[in-house]
């Protein structure tokens, strides 16, 4: 059986994951291949419904309960969406997966860094390809701004949260370097799409 690729994108908010996925789906469908598109937290009814009581705000989560409801959501995600695709031979393009925990969760609220790398290392699957798009907190304040709707949970957190998930993403990064690729999210979105598709091409398609 001939198992699809795994791409995840990761990055702060308003980094462009949402914009690029789609640019990345339609490039790689032009290619000829199956591709589905997907996002955590979310993917399937139940991790929507966790998506829903982690984004509200109505609960200031204990970091640890927090971390685990976000593999709660994965473990629901994996089991019903991302494996079935990839045993069918599709790409999975997930805007976010198991660095956002360790970034948030982790570098963010401080929970325990090596419970999530415990848990993300039991994982059935990891990602062939991880694109982290890096982008001072400024420049995704004024593109969040821009899209003028409601702030969720994460968004109205402090700039020194924010500062501190950028930073868990470039060391996560930097540790990783054979599956993942940072990009310079400050560029245009072509310039973007095109840092991507280079890697894309040289890591998973040459
Ligand atoms: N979270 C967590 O804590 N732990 C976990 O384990 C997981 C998640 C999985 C939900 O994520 C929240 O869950 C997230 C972390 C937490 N919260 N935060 N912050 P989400 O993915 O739904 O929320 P988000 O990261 O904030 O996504 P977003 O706001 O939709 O941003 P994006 O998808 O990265 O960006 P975008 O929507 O493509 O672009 C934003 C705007 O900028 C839009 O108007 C674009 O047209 C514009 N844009 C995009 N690219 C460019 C360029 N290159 N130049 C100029 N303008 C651009």
């Amino acid at each position: 059986m001939t198992l699809g690729r795994f791409i995840t994108l990761e990055g702060g908010e308003g980094a462009g994951k949402t914009t690029q996925s789609a640019l990345l789906a339609d490039a790689l469908i032009a290619l000829g291949l199956q591709v589905i598109r997907t996002r955590e937290p979310g993917g399937t009814p139940g991790a929507e419904l966790l998506r829903g009581i982690l984004l509200d705000g109505s609960i200031d989560w204990a970091p640890r309960a927090e971390t685990l409801l976000h593999f709660a959501a994965r473990a629901e995600h994996l089991a019903k969406t991302i494996l079935p695709a990839l045993h069918a031979g599709r790409w999975v393009i997930c805007d976010r997966f198991q660095d956002s925990t360790l970034a948030y969760q982790g570098y963010g609220q401080g929970a325990q860094r090596d419970l999530i790398i415990l848990l993300a290392d039991h994982s059935e699957v990891a990602p062939d390809l991880t694109i982290v798009l890096d982008l001072d907190e400024p420049i995704a304040t004024q593109r969040i701004g821009r899209r003028g709707d409601a702030a969720d949970r994460y968004e109205r957190l402090d700039a020194a949260f924010h500062a501190r998930v950028r930073q868990g993403f470039r060391e996560i990064a930097a540790a990783e370097p054979k599956r993942c690729v940072l990009v310079d999210a400050s560029a245009s979105v072509e310039a973007v799409h095109t840092a991507m598709m280079t890697a894309v091409r040289t890591r998973l398609l040459d």
